[in-house]
């Protein structure tokens, strides 16, 4: 994938400001709000079963994330998916936590089941845990790390038929054909809540402007990773409270030099 690519598809999303819409969770939804500002696009919240559907059918992407999940949520998440995948808008979807309870788990399993998902971004454990393997989950951050994760990756993308994204110290982006290693991205990612969650949205707003899933997949996790290793250049020594808050400078800065310098993908 061509570095200059991931630029244009960047100034894609700041010309035309996709409007994405979010039902996500309670603790990440202010930040993941003002990340999707800061890269250049339209955020909306909108859970209630009475507007959900409405607001899929108007928006660029759709992006369904287990967070805090309640029967409510999860009813809103099925009715605007089934409007999204009627009008052919690509649903991105964060399981996160899948694994971690039975009912998160079958919850995820069930959203995969009943919707067209285009892209589903997890950390290893709740990746393998949608597929029906048991890899230990702490809450929502990912356990053990070991194991193969790009062959984890790819039996995901057949086994579920769409894109799948694993992120963790590199980034893994596979459609069961094609895959690639990000290695963007620094440590004090790990320290904030809501940066993968955030990531998921980020992933939506590409999606929003980019037909290729591939391209805007790979195009959202690299420059995501860019806009961390700058943010962490300038607050390391001062740590996760300054680095939120750079991360979201960043993210409006991100240039195409940075991409040049930066951007470490291999297929
Ligand atoms: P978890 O709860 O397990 O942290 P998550 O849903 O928060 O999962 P992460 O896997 O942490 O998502 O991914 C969020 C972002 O952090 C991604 O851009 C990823 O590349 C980055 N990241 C995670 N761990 C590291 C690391 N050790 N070094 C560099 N970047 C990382
Ligand atoms: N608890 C439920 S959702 C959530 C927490 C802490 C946020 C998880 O965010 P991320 O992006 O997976 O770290
Ligand atoms: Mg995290
Ligand atoms: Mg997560």
């Amino acid at each position: 994938m061509l570095k200059n690519t991931l630029f244009e598809t960047l100034q894609k999303v700041r010309d035309a400001k996709p409007l994405v819409h979010n039902i996500t969770n309670v603790v990440v939804t202010n930040f993941t709000a003002n990340g999707l500002l800061a890269l250049g696009a339209s955020p909306v919240m909108a859970n209630a079963v009475e507007e959900a559907a409405d607001m899929a059918r108007i928006a660029s992407s759709l992006v369904l994330n287990i967070g805090t999940l309640n029967p409510q949520t999860v009813d809103s998440m099925i009715l605007a998916g089934e409007a999204a995948n009627e009008q052919g808008i690509p649903v991105i979807f964060d399981p996160v936590g899948a694994g971690a309870t039975p009912y998160r788990t079958e919850t995820a399993q069930r959203i995969m089941r009943e919707l067209k998902i285009s892209i589903i971004r997890g950390n290893a454990a709740e990746i393998a845990n949608v597929v029906g393997e048991k890899w230990e989950i702490k809450g929502v951050d990912a356990g053990r790390t070991n194991g193969n994760i790009a062959d984890l990756a790819i039996t995901a993308a057949e086994k579920l038929n769409c894109i799948v994204v694993i992120t963790g110290k590199e980034d893994v982006i596979t459609n069961g054909r094609t895959t690639y290693v990000v290695a963007n991205g620094h440590p004090l990612l790990t320290k904030v809540t809501g940066t993968g969650c955030l990531l998921t949205s980020v992933i939506g707003a590409f999606t929003g402007v980019e037909k290729d899933l591939m391209q805007a997949s790979v195009a959202a996790v690299s420059i995501y990773g860019i806009a961390a290793e700058k943010a962490a250049e300038l607050t390391v020594e001062s740590g996760p409270g300054s680095f939120q808050i750079e991360f979201l400078n960043q993210l409006s800065k991100v240039a195409s030099d940075d991409i040049n310098l930066y951007a470490s993908i291999k297929k």
